[in-house]
């Protein structure tokens, strides 16, 4: 059935818990972090004060070191594993521990530029000043505590903190995590969802395991950093976190505020984000900081590069070359997983289907680079996609068909975002 665009504007307010939303109420009932940015942006389309409110509502659970949480629980609601209870943050609101990808930033400045064109800059100035403030102590935690070889990239502590659970780039990575102690717990998510979608019992314990050694240290960042049994240096993160310092710096010089500190951020990261080259592979992909090893698989995060502004004609000439193979090979661009790559499995999560929001991130850093054609393959496929399909949480490359959670506020709010080239 054809669906009619409208719709996302009704996902998005259905998934409105006043004040923040909700990724899909039954799957995700709390407030996810990456996600939040993604919905203001669909927000922004038709309710500018709501956008804002989306993004102010995840700083309002800032901690006080400048960490901002990858979920925040503000009410009860036993439809999800692992809750508020298992990760014992101690905090009020309760969140996780953990993190998940800086994207924030770069929606704010959207947000900005969109208000500042309508001519409402002297309304959310004040707004703006507030979260440039929470996002500058975010990226400040990200350099002090998540970087420690100063390669300028984000290391990972767990892989729900990539936002791309289950992918295989933490597969190796994970074979050092002790699960022998996790203990009985019930999973709510294959309660929802066909299990087949979902990571393995194996990945859950790796998780679970993971989040018992975080509470463990009672949550102390520079604790876990030195001794937690997984930490990969993480493309996705790592591309994802110098945009948006970039986008941050612009916000600064918009804002009259000094941005000395965060140029030198970008610096950092112009010089030895190179870290995460695999030369072998000709792909940009995650390192285990443990081994030194480089994953070696190219996933959609890959092509993340255009999007983090780097500009290198020798590594840009393979990633298109890659793009180039893996579109001739899929009827919808872009698997998280390389289809030629033998674990490629085309509803099973991060291991194959197709992600709205990254694919924004994809065609939007391929059109600045001048990839043109190739950007509007990106932007018409998740069109397509969605308006063939629905609102799902991801998809099918091959057949186009839903995988995860329907009814899904990022792929709504991308639909908002993306109708209209650009
Ligand atoms: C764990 C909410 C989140 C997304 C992630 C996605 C999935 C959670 C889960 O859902 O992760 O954070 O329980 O599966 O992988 O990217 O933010 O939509």
């Amino acid at each position: 059935m054809t669906q009619d665009f409208n719709t996302a504007r009704a996902i998005l307010e259905a998934n409105d818990r006043g004040g923040y939303t909700v990724p899909n109420g039954r799957v995700y009932p709390f407030q996810w972090n990456w996600d939040s940015a993604f919905v203001a942006l669909g927000f922004d389309t038709f309710d500018r004060d709501r956008a804002w409110i989306e993004i102010e509502s995840l700083f309002r659970a800032q901690w006080p070191g400048g960490f901002v949480p990858h979920i925040v629980f503000w009410q009860e609601d036993e439809g999800y594993f692992p809750g508020p209870g298992v990760w014992d943050s101690g905090r009020t609101p309760p969140t996780s521990g953990i993190t998940q990808p800086p994207v924030a930033a770069t929606i704010v400045r959207k947000l900005w530029e969109s208000a500042l064109a309508a001519g409402q800059a002297d309304a959310y100035q004040a707004r703006a000043e507030a979260l440039f403030d929470g996002l500058l102590a975010w990226h400040r935690w990200f350099a002090d505590h998540r970087d420690p070889g100063g390669h300028g990239v984000v290391v990972a502590m767990h892989p729900w903190e990539t936002g791309r659970d289950n992918s295989p780039e933490w597969d190796a990575p994970g074979e050092s995590i002790d699960v022998s102690n996790v203990g009985d717990y019930v999973r709510r998510d294959t309660g929802h969802l066909d299990a087949k979608m979902r990571p393995t019992k194996l990945e859950y314990d790796r998780y679970l395991a993971l989040v018992q050694f975080g509470r463990a240290a009672g949550w102390d960042h520079p604790a876990i950093a030195r001794s937690n049994p997984f930490q990969v240096a993480d493309v996705g993160m790592s591309m994802i976190l110098l945009r948006a310092n970039r986008d941050l710096l612009a916000l600064a010089q918009a804002l009259g505020r000094d941005g000395d500190e965060i140029a030198a951020w970008i610096a950092r990261a112009e010089a030895g984000i190179h870290y995460l080259w695999d030369g072998e592979r000709r792909t940009w992909c995650s390192r285990d900081l443990r081994t030194g090893r480089s994953s070696g698989y190219v996933t959609s995060a890959s092509f993340l590069s255009f999007y983090a502004g780097l500009r290198d004609p020798q590594s840009d000439e393979a990633m298109l070359a890659h793009f180039d193979r893996i579109a001739g090979r899929v009827r919808y661009m872009v698997p998280s997983l390389d289809p030629d790559d033998p674990g490629f499995q085309m509803i099973r999560y991060w291991r194959g289907p197709v992600w709205a929001v990254v694919n924004w991130m994809i065609g939007h850093g391929l059109a600045e680079a001048g990839h043109r054609a190739r950007a509007e393959r990106v932007r018409s496929d998740t069109l397509a996609l969605i308006r063939d399909t629905g609102f799902y949480e991801a998809f099918s490359p091959l057949d186009g068909s839903g995988s995860g959670g329907d009814d899904f506020s990022w792929t709504a709010a991308i639909a908002l975002a993306w109708q209209t080239p650009g």
